[in-house]
């Protein structure tokens, strides 16, 4: 299942735009961003992209137990990252690299999670709102249901000022639409009617399941099932994903309750570096989907706007300069202290855990008294 006819774009696969009575309040919408933001969301996909290229190779080189690849799904990420407000909260799932680096996550910190090091990730509170990774399938539908209904309990949106109002933007994939939490939330959100955009998208593949297992309808309709808004949008489509984000995401803030984006899209690499899609995917259908990739085609939109070479040449450099980055560090992370397990257990000092801990240091120090 690529695209549909429902499916909404603003650029064409070419890199020209679409004009049409179906796309009209998508271009209002993109109406205030300037050549430099296009720039910008050029730049982050590039960059982004170079990062998980050289993330997957620290992974064969034995630095991380796992990676988890983006690549093809840049522009469904950085679109919707910058339609998201300062004061939005983000739920991710464990594959919006673009968006963490968008909302000022330091990406060193998603390989030091990979590789061992933490027992979270990062704390939401220094990344601007964007919470945790979590690989529990739909879980964080849940988490973010939650806090939206919060959001609402606490007054803080539908006030009518859209540069204070909060909303909840949650990422999700085509396989979590059949996890009961996806569907629980959804409930949750339309019966609490939360300021909230379910951002799914669809890259076709549930590990080794393709997505027309998942569903025998366009997963973008069943939110109708849920009373919700709904719509399909090109994934790969940079300007599309930013202007359906934006306006859904003003509609929930403002008090017109949860909104659903489908982001049809593509998971070019593998699931993970545990998977080879060789053995399960049709080389035809990854041709189609490299053919549209979303790169290739916003540089296409910003060369016929007369961007120069050189602009792309330095993103490039850039790119390159910042994996060189993230390698350097990679290698210098160091292990935590042991006794780190028992830090967030609690907020507060427990006995069970003061006892674990007491018996952990006497353990380890029985090492250091040597045999007797
Ligand atoms: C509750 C649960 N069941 C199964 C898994 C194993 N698992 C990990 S990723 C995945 C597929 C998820 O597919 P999708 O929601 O489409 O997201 P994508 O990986 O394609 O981004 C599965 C089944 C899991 N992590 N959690
Ligand atoms: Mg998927």
């Amino acid at each position: 299942m690529p695209y549909t006819e429902h499916t909404l774009r603003l650029l064409a696969p070419d890199g020209t735009l679409v004009v049409n009575d179906r796309t009209e309040a998508y271009h209002s919408a993109i109406g205030h961003l300037t050549e430099a933001d296009f720039r910008e969301f050029y730049r982050v996909m590039s960059v982004v992209r170079r990062f998980d290229v050289e993330a997957g190779n620290l992974q064969r080189q034995g630095h991380m137990a796992l990676w988890v690849p983006s690549i093809g799904q840049e522009a469904a990420q950085v679109g919707s990252a910058f339609a998201s407000r300062p004061q939005d909260h983000v739920f991710p799932a464990y594959r919006e690299h673009s968006v963490g680096y968008i909302r000022g996550l330091d990406l060193v910190d998603i390989i030091r999670m990979l590789r061992g090091l933490t027992h979270g990730g990062w704390d939401p509170k220094k990344t601007n709102n964007f919470h945790l990774y979590t690989l529990v399938i739909g879980s964080h539908t849940l988490h973010a249901s939650g806090y939206a209904m919060g959001i609402s309990f606490d007054g803080a949106c539908s006030t009518g000022d859209l540069e204070k109002d909060e909303a909840v933007i949650v990422y999700f994939g085509d396989g979590a639409t059949s996890q009961g939490d996806t569907n629980e939330a959804l409930i949750f959100a339309q019966s609490f009617q939360t300021p909230q955009l379910f951002f799914l998208q669809n890259n076709h593949w549930a590990i080794s399941v393709p997505v027309r297992v998942q569903s025998r309808t366009p997963l973008f309709e069943r939110a109708a099932g849920f009373g919700m808004p709904s719509v399909q949008i090109d994934g790969n489509d940079v300007l599309m994903s930013y202007a359906a984000t934006r306006i859904m995401m003003d509609q929930a803030r403002s008090g017109q309750g949860p909104q659903f984006i489908e982001a049809m899209t593509y998971r070019i690499g593998a699931h993970t570096t545990s998977d080879d899609p060789t053995k399960y995917r049709d080389e035809d259908e990854l041709a189609f989907w490299q053919a549209h990739d979303p790169i290739d085609r916003f540089r296409a939109y910003l060369q016929g706007l007369g961007v120069e070479q050189a602009f792309f040449d330095s993103v490039a450099t850039e790119a390159d300069d910042y994996a060189a980055d993230v390698r350097k560090r990679t290698l210098t992370l160091e292990n935590p202290p042991t006794t780190d397990i028992f830090a967030h257990v609690f907020t507060e000092d427990h006995p069970v855990v003061t006892e674990q801990a007491a018996w952990l240091e006497n353990y380890l120090s029985s090492f250091e008294q040597g045999p007797s």
